[in-house]
């Protein structure tokens, strides 16, 4: 709780290119969550870093992404947009939690796994502790809730493990979080293999939207897409490919599968895919204009990213004094 509202914190990686999948999964749902809690949305560069970035380009990305959160609606007056680096309470809790968590706790997690196979010339120790950063951030802010995907759920179990363990050692000191899940169908797959999601980190570019695609290519992306021979348009699991052309159908006009189905019967997968692409320019050409327009606008989103680092500083030090002053830091003498 912060003030008056519930309090929720999410947040992204601004490595790759952000795709439909992330858009429609996630940020498309934070949009109308400011009415309900007091919402603090950051860019995670701190995290990107435990995975070796050209400086240039993450500098470009982080911008990008903080315009994109602006551009797909979050405003930045009623949501608190902010870059993780600007807010050193974040590397400060994080190094406490580290204190708190185990190694054979962090040893689980199956994304460290993962992009450790990945970066097998790269394991470096913040990426192992890329939880307890995790965690550190959604603790700051007193989160109630933290919208993610069903991938990010064992972070955030052990954001919990570490919060009760915390609390059960000091007293009440930490929210304990709990997932927010976005809606069902929100799980948007690789338009090249539609038995894995489509993901900002795929090789293969034909397989994820992104949402800065021009209108053709996502055209083209969607002709390419992987269906299968039955041609039939039914929205089922021995279908993938069909079905998450449908899912993704229904994600950007709103409408039911049973009333997409019906729309498609007897039609040809050529024609699904055109109508699935059409929906698709749609809903990213809107976005498009507003981040071109917004990256015209440097005066406004410059004070978007100070004002509100100011207000993330803020809240996040409250929580870290309370910490510091549990643990047994000197007070500070003012
Ligand atoms: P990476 O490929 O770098 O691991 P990613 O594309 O999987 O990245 P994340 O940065 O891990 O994306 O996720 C950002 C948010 O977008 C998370 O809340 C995640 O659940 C959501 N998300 C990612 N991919 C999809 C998808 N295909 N469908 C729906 N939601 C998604
Ligand atoms: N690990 C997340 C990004 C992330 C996050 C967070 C999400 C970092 N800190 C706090 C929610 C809350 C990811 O890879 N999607």
């Amino acid at each position: 709780m912060i003030g008056e509202k519930k309090s929720l914190f999410s947040g992204m990686q601004a490595t790759g290119n952000l795709t439909l999948g992330n858009y429609l999964g996630a940020l498309r749902n934070w949009v109308t969550l400011n009415e309900e809690y007091e919402c603090f949305y950051c860019v995670v560069d701190e995290h990107s870093i435990t995975i070796r970035q050209d400086p240039a380009v993450l500098r470009k990305r982080a911008r990008a992404l903080l315009t994109l959160y602006i551009a797909a609606g979050l405003d930045p007056e009623k949501n608190c947009i902010y870059y993780q680096s600007h807010v050193s309470a974040h590397a400060e809790l994080a190094w406490i939690l580290n204190c708190f968590t185990y190694m054979g706790e962090l040893n689980r997690m199956t994304q460290f796994k993962d992009k450790a196979a990945k970066h097998a010339d790269n394991i470096n120790a913040g990426l192992f502790t890329y939880p307890v950063l995790m965690a550190a951030d959604i603790l700051l802010f007193q989160a109630d809730v933290v919208p993610v995907g069903i991938d990010q759920m064992q972070h955030l179990e052990i954001t919990r493990d570490i919060a009760q363990r915390f609390n059960g050692i000091y007293g009440d000191v930490f929210t304990i979080p709990e997932a927010y899940l976005g809606k069902v169908g929100a799980k948007i797959m690789s338009l090249q293999d539609p038995t894995k999601k489509m993901s900002k980190s795929d090789e293969n570019a034909n397989a994820s939207i992104y949402l800065m695609d021009d209108p053709d290519t996502v055209m083209r992306k969607c002709k390419r897409a992987v269906t299968d021979s039955e041609a039939q348009i039914l929205y089922r699991d021995e279908q993938p490919g069909v079905k998450n052309l449908l899912d993704i159908y229904c994600a950007c006009t709103g409408k039911t599968a049973d009333e997409a189905v019906k729309e498609f019967d007897g039609k040809g997968y050529g024609e699904l895919k055109t109508a699935v692409g059409e929906s698709v320019v749609a809903v990213l050409k809107p976005l498009q204009d507003e981040v071109a327009r917004l990256e015209k606008d440097k005066a406004y989103i410059d004070n978007a990213i100070k004002t509100n680092a100011e207000k993330a500083n803020y809240a996040a030090t409250k929580t870290l004094r309370k910490v510091q002053k549990k643990v047994g830091f000197p007070e500070r003498i003012r």
